[in-house]
């Protein structure tokens, strides 16, 4: 669930809004360890997340979808697509983890409906068992509500990694996000989440988008982290390249 190839370091997602195909496909090859495509906020089309995961090389970096909501329709449409997991937004307490995890599963284990679409395109499909083992569910944490109750939520059967929301979170505390990532007291937010995921052995990921928030959470021994966006990898290569044709 969102891949750690290297134990000694998290792994590194690329996370991509832009709705682009192309865009996911360069991204996908280009050495992060996972993509992740926000249909929360992104500019994606269940239609343009089918075609985007489609055309990805099946042996590629692991794939997610950030889901619009905690729906068994959204859950079950990314991963009919062929996302190897979902991150699931504002999760604010175990019942509604227990909800994505369900979501995430066929029968016995959850209530997940069949129609894989790869098989539309000649693709082998996992059988039901396969799928339930393969696929990650990962909750988001991003409220003090959902914080405070972050060791039930990480207790909850099938979730299998606890991912953290710095922006909603910093929003609903009425802190900065910075004041939120320099928070080292012992009550801590994100204190709070990496402790409560170790006590139930469940992953803690978290989303940065830039080089200080990433480091901030990987000192705080996250193991999966969005280090970059797709808007923000251009807007600063455009920038850079700019700067040095023209000069600072
Ligand atoms: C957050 O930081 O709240 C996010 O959901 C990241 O996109
Ligand atoms: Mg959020």
């Amino acid at each position: 669930m969102l891949s750690r190839p290297d134990p000694t370091r998290p792994s590194a997602g690329a996370w991509c809004g832009l709705g682009d195909p192309g865009v996911v496909e360069l991204l996908h090859g280009a050495g992060f360890d996972w993509i992740c495509l926000d249909a929360q906020h992104g500019a994606w089309s269940d239609e343009s997340v089918t075609r985007t995961l489609k055309q990805l090389p099946p042996d590629g970096p692991e794939t997610a979808v950030r889901v619009a909501a905690n729906t068994p329709a959204a859950i079950g449409r990314a991963l009919d697509a062929g996302a190897n997991s979902v991150i699931v937004p504002m999760v604010q307490d175990p019942r509604a983890a227990a909800s994505a995890a369900a979501s995430c599963r066929y029968p016995p284990a959850g209530d997940r409906s069949w129609g894989p679409m790869p098989a539309l395109w000649g693709r082998n499909v996992p059988t039901p068992q396969e799928a339930n083992r393969a696929v990650g569910c990962a909750v988001m944490v991003e409220t003090p509500y959902a914080v405070e109750r972050v060791d039930r939520i990480a207790a909850v059967d099938g979730v299998d990694m606890v991912f953290v929301g710095p922006l909603d979170l910093a929003l609903a505390s009425g802190v900065s996000v910075e004041a939120l990532l320099a928070d080292t007291s012992p009550t801590a937010p994100l204190r709070q989440v990496v402790a409560a995921c170790a006590a139930q052995d469940v992953r803690v990921g978290g989303f940065a988008g830039s080089a200080a928030w990433s480091t901030t959470l990987a000192t705080n021994g996250f193991h999966a982290i969005a280090i970059a966006t797709d808007s923000g990898l251009l807007a600063n290569a455009a920038a850079r390249t700019l700067e040095s044709w023209h000069g600072p």
